[in-house]
């Protein structure tokens, strides 16, 4: 079997038998899945599966929805499993929390740990789970997505087991807290309240809002990242008596949003958001529900974002601090990743492609993998954590935004450095975006999972035909 004939071979929602039945092991294509999937059952604890052993032994919230992303290719049950686990956590108001905290794990494990939350007294006011131990701060809004995605893998399963009728109600009220609770700017896009919420923790887009922040005294806590982390590639300690600062006051005022120092209005949260939401419209539609409605609210809020963050002269969107109503000038892969949008301009689409190829960026030319920040920035840095080196979900979202605006030669090429890297660095947490070198934590499992949706991808595949025949199109 040729290359593209395994990877045909291997697509789900055809009737061909699943990946499991049609191993060649001695394929190349195949052995990389077959780690992959040894990666995702060695994370897999029984009900969800933790981003990594040993440096996040919980669950994470966005990771699961990328997890379920990959993990419906091999067990789309597990998949369906992974994501109801999640939601199951979830607050009263329609928060879904960034950690839910497996109980047997030891407390000096992880960092923030479930006695600094406190979530079941802290946010009983927000209406946080009784008995399950949570964060009470947010992670991107991926879930609608992956939840659709899950169901077109097997909707047979999804149906007989009511998949969608049982997590539509808690999508919805997730997106109501975000759009109506988040909306500290008042335009109508939702704010995070932490780094940590927004998942690209140290980026140096956090610094100037972040240098507000009286940071906690270091004697008040002890960081457990660094039991697993080279400290020279994780935050300082000085970012983290910040964090720890912005997530005890947030705590200490019960979780109740609109009075912290830290609001800012992020590019791919947002994107991550209105893509989210054109899912749940059709998840609506699946469900004999008119979906109109959902698709006409996530093409106002590309518009918003647009208009709130949108910068022509730099081809790229940028985040804005809703504290001081400013933009903050530094060039994060954030802004590119609304190309992930189907509502986005013809202009705005081509030029957001020529920022990610060009000098900032590299793509292609002196990077494999989109970097996380500007490589000519003064913050960048290929090692450390946000600053400068590429990450797996981000590069991911890339590829599906290059192939939904028809750049399907460089999604194509992007795919194949993608699959490359990920299986060269041991499926590591984060890598060198010029080298590929693997950094961080090995066997990570968005990396894995990601993998595993990319190979069961066709080359050449193009995802705006796709979603047109599933009511989904471009504005
Ligand atoms: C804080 C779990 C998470 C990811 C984030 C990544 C990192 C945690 C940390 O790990 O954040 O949530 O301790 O640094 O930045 O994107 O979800 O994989």
């Amino acid at each position: 079997m040729d290359r593209t004939t395994q990877l045909t071979a291997l697509r789900p929602g055809t009737s061909t038998p699943r990946a499991v039945d049609v191993y060649d092991p001695a394929a190349p294509a195949n052995a990389l899945h077959r780690r992959a999937a040894a990666v995702l059952a060695d994370n897999w604890t029984g009900l969800s599966t933790v981003p990594s052993r040993k440096l996040y032994p919980h669950q994470w919230s966005w990771d699961s929805a990328f997890i379920a992303i990959g993990l419906r290719h091999l067990s789309p049950l597990r998949a369906q499993t992974e994501l109801e686990t999640l939601l199951g956590a979830q607050w009263g108001d329609g928060r879904i929390p960034h950690i839910v905290f497996n109980p047997a794990v030891p407390l000096d494990a992880y960092f923030p740990s479930p006695d600094f939350w406190r979530s079941s007294t802290a946010g009983r006011a927000a209406g946080a789970p009784r008995t399950t131990q949570t964060s009470g701060i947010v992670q991107p809004p991926v879930h609608a997505l992956a939840a659709w995605l899950v169901h077109e893998s097997d909707p047979g399963l999804s149906r007989a087991r009511g998949f969608l009728p049982r997590v539509y109600p808690r999508l919805a009220a997730w997106h109501r807290y975000l759009l109506h609770r988040r909306d500290l700017g008042g335009a109508g896009l939702a704010s995070v309240v932490h780094p940590w919420e927004q998942g690209m923790d140290n980026s140096p887009t956090w610094d100037a809002p972040l240098a507000r922040i009286t940071p906690a005294p270091a004697r008040s806590f002890r960081r457990a990242d660094l039991d697993h982390g080279a400290a020279e590639d994780r935050p300082t300690d000085l970012d983290y008596g910040r964090y720890v600062r912005l997530a005890t006051d947030y705590r200490d005022r019960g979780y109740a949003d609109g009075e912290g120092d830290f609001a800012v209005e992020d590019p791919a949260f947002n994107a991550l958001l209105i893509a989210s939401e054109h899912a749940l419209a059709r998840i609506a539609e699946e469900l004999g529900a008119l979906g109109a409605a959902r698709h006409a609210r996530a093409e106002r809020l590309t518009a918003t974002l647009v208009e709130r963050l949108w910068d022509p002269a730099e081809g790229m969107f940028f985040c804005r601090d809703v504290t001081t109503d400013a933009v903050v000038p530094e060039r994060s892969v954030s802004g590119l990743l609304p190309l992930l949008l189907p509502g986005l301009s013809r202009d705005i689409a081509t030029t957001l492609v020529r920022t990610l190829h060009g000098l900032r960026f590299g793509l292609g030319d002196t990077t494999r993998l989109a970097p996380s920040y500007d490589l000519t920035g003064e913050a960048f840095d290929p090692h450390r954590y946000w600053r400068g080196p590429a990450w797996f979900n981000t590069n991911w979202l890339l590829e599906r935004g290059l192939r939904l605006h028809g750049e399907l030669g460089r999604a194509d090429a992007l795919r194949a450095e993608l699959l490359d890297t990920a299986g060269a660095s041991g499926f590591a947490e984060y890598v060198d975006p010029y080298t590929g070198e693997a950094c961080g934590a090995l066997g990570f499992s968005w990396t894995a999972a990601l993998t595993l949706d990319l190979l069961h991808q066709q080359q050449g595949e193009d995802l705006h035909v796709r979603l047109s025949d599933q009511g989904g199109d471009r504005a």
